[in-house]
């Protein structure tokens, strides 16, 4: 791509052929179902994930937010942070069947609803097919059906493209609406802190802080060569994002390519009818999965990690896609057995379900999450 078309700055998607996108993204997810489900937690810092030594939050309320706590923390700093935490398990069918049903309302408004998770979506709103007037409008009716038929609260942010969209459903969060007008979005994000950049993790962000960026106006100022120089590929993003463009489609259809499960022990592991043992529970989370989303695939793969983190994977590949949970868990436990006796103890032991088809969701980010039983 050559430098002039490296911002695209004719066409900040702005102008004539305005798109309207709409970002929705669950609050606290997880934890909200949890309180809705159990009315004892309402009110209360909830924390969603394994509480062991080596468990993870996947998600928590906002009231353990308050404490500072976060996705992706270990537990054991969560809760020293917070010494009331109440931790619950995942219920990813729970999690899986509200998905489904927000998705149902999205699409009443427009086919063109790309997943990101289970709990965030882009919606082109662009062709108002209910005659509603305008996006900002469908984005609170969206909001309203969320709230009156799972009785929980979502945000969303309206804008001329995702980037802005997305930026903008996290900005008046929990049960908050944003709206990024055309015109607004560079000014929106030079005030950003960097780290809000989608893409831009801590280390992006301690980088950035080293070369003196801390905000949108700082990687503005960046010409594209000094981009390049010190952030390779991701040069030409940033370049764009900082100037609020993003011309990039919502993709209704993004097949995924694999799902599973995995555990992580608190202590390792040596025995194989141990593994066994987990391996049974692994394979009826993940079959549950493979039902609640109507997938199919034909790679059934085990993965392994020992003790020193050296990783082993087994799998094996049908002519026709796995039949039925009970090929699944055979599957499973003929991959097993060839890895028995073990090498050296495991610390974490995982099953996936490649080649997938009749799924439109999109694959889950690798979020670390509930380091007990991660999604993959
Ligand atoms: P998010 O939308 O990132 O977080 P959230 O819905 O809990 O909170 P909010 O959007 O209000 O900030 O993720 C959605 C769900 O995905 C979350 O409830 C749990 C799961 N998740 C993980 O399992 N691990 C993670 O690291 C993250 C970020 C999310
Ligand atoms: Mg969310």
């Amino acid at each position: 791509m050559s430098d002039s078309a490296a911002g695209n700055d004719q066409d900040d998607g702005s102008g004539p052929g305005l798109r309207k996108i709409i970002h929705v993204d669950m609050d606290a997810f997880y934890a909200s179902v949890e309180q809705r489900d159990d009315p004892s937690l309402r009110g209360k810092p909830v924390a969603v994930g394994g509480d062991g030594p080596r468990g993870v939050l996947s998600t928590c309320s906002y009231e353990a937010r308050r404490f500072g706590c976060r996705s992706a923390m270990p537990s054991v700093t969560a809760r020293r942070l917070c010494p009331d935490l109440i931790f619950r398990r995942p219920r990813f069918a729970v999690y899986t069947a509200i998905s489904r049903q927000i998705r149902a309302i999205f699409r009443d408004y427009t086919p063109h609803v790309e997943p990101l998770s289970l709990d965030e979506a882009f919606l082109d709103v662009t062709e108002d097919m209910k005659g509603i007037g305008s996006a900002t409008r469908i984005a609170e009716l969206i909001r309203a059906r969320i709230r009156a038929e799972t009785g929980l609260t979502a945000s969303a942010g309206v804008s001329y493209n995702k980037f802005l969209a997305k930026l903008a459903s996290d900005q008046n969060k929990p049960d908050g609406l944003c709206l990024i007008r055309p015109g607004e979005g560079a000014a929106f994000v030079a005030v950003l802190p960097v780290r809000r950049f989608f893409g831009i993790g801590p280390r992006g962000a301690e980088k950035m802080a080293a070369l003196g960026i801390a905000t949108g106006a700082d990687l503005a100022a960046c010409d594209i060569i000094f981009l390049r120089t010190h952030f390779g590929s991701q040069a030409d993003y940033l370049y764009r994002a900082a100037r609020g463009i993003d011309l990039r489609r919502v993709k209704a259809h993004r097949p995924r390519k694999s799902l599973g499960a995995e555990r992580t022990f608190d202590k390792d592991i040596s025995s194989g009818s141990t593994l066994r043992e987990v391996l049974e529970r692994i394979i009826a989370i993940t079959w549950d999965r493979i039902e609640a989303g109507g997938t199919r695939g034909r790679t059934v793969t085990l993965k392994l990690k020992h003790a020193d983190f050296s990783n082993l994977t087994r799998a094996r590949s049908l002519a026709q896609p796995v039949a039925d949970r009970a090929q699944f868990a055979a599957i499973g436990h003929a991959l097993l057995d060839e890895v028995l006796p073990l090498a050296q103890p495991v610390r974490l032991l995982g099953l996936i379900l490649s080649q997938l088809d009749g799924e439109e969701d999109a694959t889950p980010a690798p979020v670390g999450g509930d380091a007990q039983l991660s999604l993959l």
